[in-house]
């Protein structure tokens, strides 16, 4: 076969990106190892920036997210009793779109056929060559059949597992990481979100954030060391220890249920750099990771997918292989402003095993601080409404 771009992976940023190229009458073939189904089954992110917002509006697939998703005007943090809402209309003038990643990926998963784009699921041992030159390829199996895909451009967006990043030599890149010694234990549920807004609280025993997916589906997170299992957290146990960590008033709203789906995520920060090497770009997770605190890894995910779009854009229609060039720059400098907001949002809302008091000091008077000072207030609702692109 042959196409002008493959796209390894259909995940948020695999599918976006399809349909920006073919909105542009650009060729391109997704290729992705699990089933359809297997890729909805992945409960992962709830929280859109305006990026991703406008991508879907641009694609005119914003349908069923504006009449389903909720858009919020803020949130708040908690310390102890004490909550501080940052309030993102009032202060930058936005807001964020509470919609999760499985119904936006079911959009885009929807239009495909529609919109010509084609995705071969199941592609297995799908391996990268020759993307160094001009004329890279992909080979896969399916059901027991070998396929090559020849191509100008890759695009590896098959998250952070995926083959593509590997096939950038270590002599070219540069890792940069941090692991977090605790990871997030998340549920889901089909009762009332115990509050309207989100709740980030940082309490003696540790995280938990309340969010939602709609009026009646909550999901909810407690920080949870990486040696605890999950068969060790029943149900009951996680909503006792989230009726504590989120504090009385939020208990007191807090509605209980068997949970749908409950896993443990570990947490990190990692960049690798350059985004670009040769014919093949990196976008999303099989570039970086954020740790969830700050919903960013989707949106970052939307973002380079709009740099990356826009690239191959002009070098398909315009002979132009400027921004192509310039891909990873422009990305990565967004990249790292998101990676420094999650980070310092992690450190300021977790109780990190080797911290003594003089740490704990300091969350305190951060946390004061925001709670007076609208110019804090501002840069926080800044970066969660996310930074311009
Ligand atoms: P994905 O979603 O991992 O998709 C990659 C796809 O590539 C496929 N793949 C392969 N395909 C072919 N051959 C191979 N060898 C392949 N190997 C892998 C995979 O099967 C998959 O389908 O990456 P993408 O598209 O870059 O999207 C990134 C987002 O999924 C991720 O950043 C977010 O989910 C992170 N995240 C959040 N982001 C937000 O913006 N807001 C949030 O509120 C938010 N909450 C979260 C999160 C992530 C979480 N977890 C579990 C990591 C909450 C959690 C708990
Ligand atoms: C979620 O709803 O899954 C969610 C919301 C906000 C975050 C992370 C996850 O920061």
């Amino acid at each position: 076969m042959n196409t002008q771009v493959c796209i390894i992976g259909a995940g948020p940023a695999g599918l976006l990106l399809g349909h920006l190229l073919r909105a542009e009458g650009i060729e391109c073939v997704v290729l992705e190892r699990q089933t359809g189904d297997y890729v909805l089954g992945r409960i992962r992110a709830g929280v859109l920036e305006t990026i991703t917002v406008d991508l879907m509006e641009r694609l005119g697939l914003d349908g069923r997210m504006k009449e389903e998703g909720l858009w919020h005007d803020g949130f708040n943090l908690a310390d102890g009793e004490r909550l501080i809402r940052i309030d993102m209309a009032d202060l930058v003038g936005s807001r964020v779109m509470v919609y999760g990643q499985t119904e936006i990926t079911r959009d885009l998963m929807d239009a495909c056929e529609e919109r010509d784009l084609e995705v071969i699921y199941e592609a297995q041992d799908v391996t990268l060559h020759d993307v160094e030159g001009d004329a890279p390829y992909v080979t896969y199996s399916k059901d027991g059949a070998e396929y090559r895909i020849d191509c100008r451009m890759i695009a590896g967006c098959d998250g952070f597992y995926g083959p593509s990043r590997q096939a950038i030599p270590a002599s070219v890149g540069k890792e940069y990481e941090r692991v977090y010694p605790f990871g997030w234990l998340g549920i889901l549920a089909d009762v009332p979100p115990c509050n309207h807004e989100l709740i980030y609280a940082n309490h003696e025993r540790g995280f938990a954030l309340a969010s939602m997916r709609s009026t009646t589906r909550s999901r909810y997170y407690i920080d949870v060391p990486l040696t605890e299992k999950i068969e060790d957290w029943p149900d009951e146990r996680v909503w006792d220890e989230l009726a504590v960590r989120l504090g009385a008033e939020a208990a007191e709203s807090m509605v209980r249920g068997p949970s749908i789906e409950k896993s443990i995520a570990p947490l990190r920060s990692y960049v690798f750099a350059p985004m670009r090497h040769g014919s093949l770009m990196l976008c999303g997770d099989a570039a970086h990771i954020v740790p969830p605190t700050g919903a960013k890894g989707l949106n970052l995910a939307a973002s380079d997918v709009h740099y990356a779009a826009e690239a191959l854009t002009a070098l398909f229609k315009h002979a132009d292989n400027d921004a192509v060039v310039r891909y990873s720059d422009k990305a990565l400098a967004r990249v790292w402003k998101s990676e420094r907001f999650s980070w310092s949002l992690t450190n300021l809302m977790h109780r990190f095993p080797e911290d003594g008091p003089f740490e704990r000091a300091m969350q305190v008077a951060e946390l004061d601080y925001i709670a007076n000072s609208r110019a804090a207030q501002t840069s926080i609702a800044e970066n969660y409404v996310g930074l311009k692109v």
